[in-house]
């Protein structure tokens, strides 16, 4: 209970251990953060996605100095592919340039290796442990393409989805399932050419997509260099929390657990499961039946599924 106790005493350190345990794939680890778990659900967990190189990592250290500046204790987790190469070091370097250190903001880049049981799995037991320590806001940057950032988004109470003025109306397709995770749009870089119209077309495009919550979605103009536009993201981003009523909220949060529970299973099941199948003689007589053309995949599915134990399948 040691480290765990600390933790709830909110050194940080303690917290460093446990986040390195977890990504280590130590079972232990899990166990230290299920005694966690109790004091977890409170912080505001807000996720910002977007293409690489919209400015996510500037935007989060300007958010982040707004969050501690109030006097929030803020935690930030950096899960995008692109922080491989000492580039998660970058948005360490560009908080603590600014005195993040100081004030209260816990930096955790997981980009770095591949983790037994994904990144989302470990950017979530991250957050665990920053909420034990009682961080109030945490921040998740993201890439947003692949089933790791989807997972990543059960984490997140506000979503913030970054473009800049240089995606045009040809990723069109993109921009669209990037929006439709987004509870708050922001076109960053608004210095350079061309961000009214880039915020005006994708307001157009967002307007036209439904919410089951009736919370209409902003477009916000940043430069998260100059630093425009931040007190009203920050604004934004509260609003959010703070329009979904306590109920909302608790709602949310809980679909949030439950849908990673999903995912999480949906991994273990496979991983378990698919090492026992592949390894057995059926698969290996159905493989090549299939290679040869001599019996089709969907048949192959089933006879697998068939010599399986009955209480794993349907039939
Ligand atoms: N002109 C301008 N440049 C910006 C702004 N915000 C960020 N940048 C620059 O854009 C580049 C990318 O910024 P990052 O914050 O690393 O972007 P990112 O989205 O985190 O990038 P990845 O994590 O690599 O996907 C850097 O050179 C920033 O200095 C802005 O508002 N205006
Ligand atoms: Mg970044």
């Amino acid at each position: 209970m040691g480290l765990v106790d600390d933790i709830l005493k909110g050194d940080e350190k303690s917290a460093a251990r446990l986040i390195t345990r977890i990504e280590n794939g130590d079972r232990e680890a899990y166990r230290d953060l299920s005694l966690l778990f109790p004091y977890t659900g409170k912080a505001h967990i807000i996720g910002v996605t977007g293409p690489a190189g919209a400015g996510k990592s500037t935007l989060i250290g300007r958010l982040a100095l707004a969050f501690s500046g109030q006097g929030k204790s803020v935690g930030v987790i950096a899960t995008d592919p692109s922080s491989v190469n000492g580039k998660g070091a970058f948005l360490g370097d560009r908080l603590r340039m600014k005195g993040a250190e100081e004030r209260n903001v816990f930096i955790r880049s997981m980009a770095h290796r591949s983790y037994p049981g994904g990144v989302a799995r470990a950017a979530a037991a991250a957050a665990y442990v920053m909420e034990g320590l009682g961080k109030e806001r945490i921040i998740v940057e993201s890439i947003g393409a692949g089933q790791t950032d989807k997972d990543l988004f059960f984490l997140c109470d506000t979503v913030i989805t970054v473009f800049t003025p240089e995606y045009g109306d040809e990723i069109q397709l993109f921009k669209a399932g990037l929006m439709e995770i987004g509870d708050i749009i922001v076109v960053n870089k608004s210095d350079t050419p061309g961000a009214d119209d880039a915020a005006r077309e994708i307001l157009l495009v967002s307007q036209r997509m439904t919410r089951s919550n009736g919370w209409n979605v902003p477009v916000l103009l940043t430069d998260s260099q100059g630093g425009a536009g931040i007190d009203a993201l920050v604004e934004a981003v509260e609003g959010h929390w703070r329009s979904s009523g306590q109920k909302g909220r608790t709602e949310r949060k809980a679909d949030n657990v439950e849908a990673f529970m999903m995912a999480l299973l949906k991994e273990e099941l496979w991983r378990e499961i698919s090492a026992r199948v592949t390894a057995g003689q059926t698969f290996r007589e159905v493989a090549r039946e299939v290679r040869s053309g001599r019996m089709d995949p969907y048949s192959a599915v089933r006879k697998i599924l068939d010599e399986l134990e009955p209480k794993w399948t349907s039939r």
